[in-house]
């Protein structure tokens, strides 16, 4: 098993929860404050570093996952919005499976795309479950993946979504509301999921404060993503990382 994988599944069974700072790789743009994000999510002990979006509009994804792994002392892992977003800076990859969706794109035919180039950057992959819920408004990834989210207040959906995941061999499950969704997902939904299945639970999308952090984590989440409040305010970070820390 790889490494992130397994510093993930270990903090599980110790109860520790973790947390993921988010960088969008069009930060790239802005140097300086990527630079700034970086080291704040250091600093402030972010237990891993994700990178990736549904949207890129630069063409500079490889280099900014290269400075991000230049600045950090923290695991990179890919979260990709496409076959494009992978980099060999990377440690690991969450190889996504959008499984709250019917679009066979997202179920299997961009991992046959992404497949080979995987094997051949010999990064971590890690299979993971996606699970878009409604988080109030239409998101990027909601349009770009062309899929339902799952409805906010229907945490058997998700439970059940999330035990085919696990009968299918994934090894985490990440229940997202979307970059800078309204709302979070409900702590109802993460304790359904939670109930449901062995495996570790990524929860993200509008989480912007350290009780709201605290709160999913004691719901049953086991990794908690913040992108947008970060990138708002990096200093943010600190209490986030307290809160998730406990
Ligand atoms: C989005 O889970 C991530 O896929 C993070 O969302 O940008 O709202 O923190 P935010």
């Amino acid at each position: 098993m790889g490494t992130v994988l397994k510093h993930i599944e270990e903090a599980k069974v110790r109860g520790n929860k973790l947390l993921a700072v988010l960088i969008d790789p069009d930060f790239g743009q802005d140097e300086a404050l990527l630079e700034q994000t970086v080291q704040n999510a250091c600093m402030a002990k972010a237990d891993l570093i994700f990178v990736g979006g549904s949207l890129l509009t630069s063409a500079s994804f490889d280099s900014c996952v290269g400075l991000v792994k230049r600045w950090s002392d923290r695991p990179v892992v890919l979260f990709p919005g496409s076959p494009a977003q992978l980099s060999g800076h990377a440690d690991a990859v969450l190889f996504l499976s959008l499984i709250s969706g019917r679009n066979p794109e997202l179920l299997i035919g961009h991992h046959v795309t992404a497949a080979p180039t995987v094997r051949a950057l010999g990064i971590e992959a890690i299979p993971t479950g996606y699970m878009l819920v409604d988080g109030g408004k239409p998101t990027t990834v909601s349009y770009v993946s062309q899929t339902l989210p799952i409805p906010h207040d229907k945490p058997g959906i998700a439970a059940a979504t999330a035990v085919a995941g696990e009968l299918l061999g994934l090894r985490t499950m990440y229940m997202d509301t979307g970059s800078g969704a309204q709302r979070t997902v409900s702590a109802a939904m993460i304790a359904a999921v939670r109930k449901s299945v062995e495996l570790p639970i990524i929860v993200g999308g509008g989480i912007r404060d350290a009780k709201t952090a605290r709160t999913l984590c004691e719901a049953g989440a086991d990794v908690i993503v913040v992108g947008t409040a970060v990138e708002q305010d990096p200093e943010t970070v600190f209490a986030l990382s307290e809160a998730v820390h406990g």
